[in-house]
């Protein structure tokens, strides 16, 4: 890893951690899921850098956030999980085209934490399975709504950023 590509990690990871404690829940029915614009930076992070510099970014700021704020060993395995997830089904399309890399990441993030979410909201909140059924609609809603906003997000801001950075 170059000195500049480790210096921006760095920096980038340092702002995906401050902006984490901007985080508030959307929906009140499922107060345990919080938005925050962290993973815009993750996402910037993975187009010019990389899916392996990404989950760098989401790594740091997740540690540095549970010692910081959480605590809370699952909510932040779960944002780490759902950072990393986004950033690579983003990338999986990127340079084919960026609307198609927006709708599959957005979509297949989604699919794969609302399957993660059956096994870890009964476990979490000590409830049996079936109650999860009650939760589903807004782990979905959530997902869809955090991750759209922080995929437009990060494509407007990436444009920022190369002509800050001069990337690469
Ligand atoms: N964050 C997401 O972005 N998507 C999720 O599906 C998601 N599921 C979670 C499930 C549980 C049981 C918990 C405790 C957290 C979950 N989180 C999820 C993380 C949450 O939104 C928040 O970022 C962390 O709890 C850190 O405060």
């Amino acid at each position: 890893m170059s000195t500049k590509k480790m210096a921006i990690v760095g920096l980038f990871s340092a702002i995906a951690f401050a902006v984490m404690f901007l985080e508030f829940p959307i929906f009140p029915s499922a107060s345990f899921l919080k938005y925050d614009p962290s993973e815009v930076f993750a996402l910037i992070t993975a187009i010019e850098y990389g899916f392996g510099s990404a989950t760098a970014v989401i790594i740091i700021k997740d540690i540095l956030f549970y010692f910081a704020k959480s605590g809370d060993i699952v909510g932040i395995a779960m944002n780490a999980l759902a950072g990393i997830l986004f950033v690579g089904f983003s990338l999986i399309f990127w340079r084919k085209s960026k609307v198609l890399s927006g709708i599959s990441s957005v979509l297949l993030t989604t699919a794969a934490l609302s399957v993660v979410n059956a096994v870890v909201v009964p476990l979490y909140f000590r409830i049996p399975f079936d109650q999860y059924v009650k939760f589903l609609p807004w782990v979905i809603a959530f997902n869809l709504v955090k991750f759209s906003i922080n995929f437009i997000l990060g494509v407007v801001l990436d444009k920022y950023t190369q002509r800050v950075f001069r990337l690469d």
